[in-house]
């Protein structure tokens, strides 16, 4: 068996390792990937790494870079302290998500992952549309696809098997479970389809429960969680990277930031939709742009007060707001960085060129 199968290697990729090896790299996993940099992993050491200027040079686009989950060709230095990343081994699955606008590009969720959790949670935020986005996503990456249903404890039980339903009838061949992860035989039956050595990575949106399940699993606090604070301004994701963790039972569970992004063209839609009574009211606020939180003579925040509106659904409807708003900024500058790296493409290209046009 090789040193690396917990890490979740397959005989398969012995291979296309081969090479790597006579050249003298060692074989690892990407378990991190931050703004400077990656963390990878092997069977002796876990160290901070970086993209060795070759790969970054024969680099076209995200996708010729490394994801967590891939694995890839190191060497180390200082001993075993850093290590260079030379080389990618052929991919499995890849999970990304298509940008929105047609020319962006792609962003790598992770790769090499054998099952996709898809989380939604069973509290008021519960939104079908969404679970079907993410399955949609998860779907396309080439991995199996579960859906699971998170606080069941704050679930009605006639909400519950509503929902449960609605779930199943996503797609007949994706399964759902529902759970709280305080209760540790619901934990226990997520934690059956949990094999050895195979790769899972969780994404839905921010607060839905990603990290606490893992820590539920791993029977640690291995991840900071928190509460989804629903009027802080500095942005409610509480994790923050993507990250492969190992745990002691053998399974390999990816966390992933919550993905409000995800489907912008819908979501939008969504806030009319669902919200189309408080919008009828919004029309008799004073400003045009209000947001409906501090405004004086807001409609709305009187229908609140009148007890028109529920608190919850005008919470509800305050943060889908907010959060379309956030995106939409996003968008701008999501704009900003495409032009960017098209002009660092275009540099390359001509470095190229001038490379070729040297050897003749
Ligand atoms: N009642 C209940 N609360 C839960 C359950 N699972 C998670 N929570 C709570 O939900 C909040 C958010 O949980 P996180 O695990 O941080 O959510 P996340 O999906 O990792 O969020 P991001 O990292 O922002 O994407 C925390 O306060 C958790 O304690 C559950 O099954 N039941
Ligand atoms: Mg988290
Ligand atoms: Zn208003």
């Amino acid at each position: 068996m090789s040193q690396l199968a917990p890490l979740g290697w397959t005989p398969a990729l012995d291979t296309a390792a081969e090479s790597h090896r006579a050249q003298g790299f060692d074989i690892a996993r990407v378990t991190q990937e931050h703004r400077g940099g990656y963390t990878i992993r092997t069977d002796r050491y876990e160290v901070s790494a970086e993209v060795s200027g070759r790969l970054m040079f024969d680099a076209e686009s995200r996708i010729d870079y490394p994801a967590v989950g891939d694995w890839v060709a190191v060497t180390t230095y200082d001993n075993d302290t850093h290590a260079i990343i030379h080389a990618m081994l052929p991919r499995t699955t890849v999970l990304q998500r298509k940008a929105p606008g047609k020319k962006l590009e792609n962003q790598l969720i992770a790769t090499n992952i054998d099952a996709v959790f898809v989380v939604q949670s069973l509290d008021e935020t519960f939104n079908l549309r969404r679970i079907e986005r993410f399955v949609t996503v998860a779907r396309d990456s080439g991995a199996r696809v579960i859906i699971l249903l998170s606080k069941k404890d704050l679930c009605a039980p006639d909400d519950l098997e509503t929902h449960r339903q609605e779930a199943a009838g996503v797609s007949a061949d994706v399964p759902v479970i529902a759970y709280s992860a305080f209760d540790a035989t619901e934990v226990a039956a997520v934690a059956a389809l949990i094999k050895p050595a195979m790769t899972f990575c969780l994404i839905g949106a921010s607060g839905v429960g990603k990290s606490t399940l893992i820590n539920a699993l791993s029977g640690k606090e291995l991840l900071v969680t928190g509460e989804v604070r629903e009027f802080d301004a500095k942005g409610r994701h509480t994790t923050s990277s993507r990250e492969l963790i190992i745990l002691e039972t053998g399974g390999i569970l990816i966390d992933t930031p919550g993905m409000r992004e995800l489907g912008l063209m819908e979501e939008s839609a969504a806030v009319e939709d669902t919200f189309d009574d408080i919008l009828e009211i919004a029309r008799e606020c004073k400003f045009g742009d209000c947001t409906h939180t501090h405004e004086p003579d807001c409609a709305v925040k009187q229908a609140m007060e009148d007890g028109r509106i529920e608190s919850g659904r005008y919470e509800s409807f305050v943060r889908l707001l907010r959060e379309r708003k956030y995106r939409m900024t996003r968008q701008t500058n999501t704009g900003m960085m495409k032009r960017q790296l098209e002009n660092k493409k275009r540099q390359k290209e001509l470095k190229k060129a001038m490379k070729k046009k040297g050897k003749k």
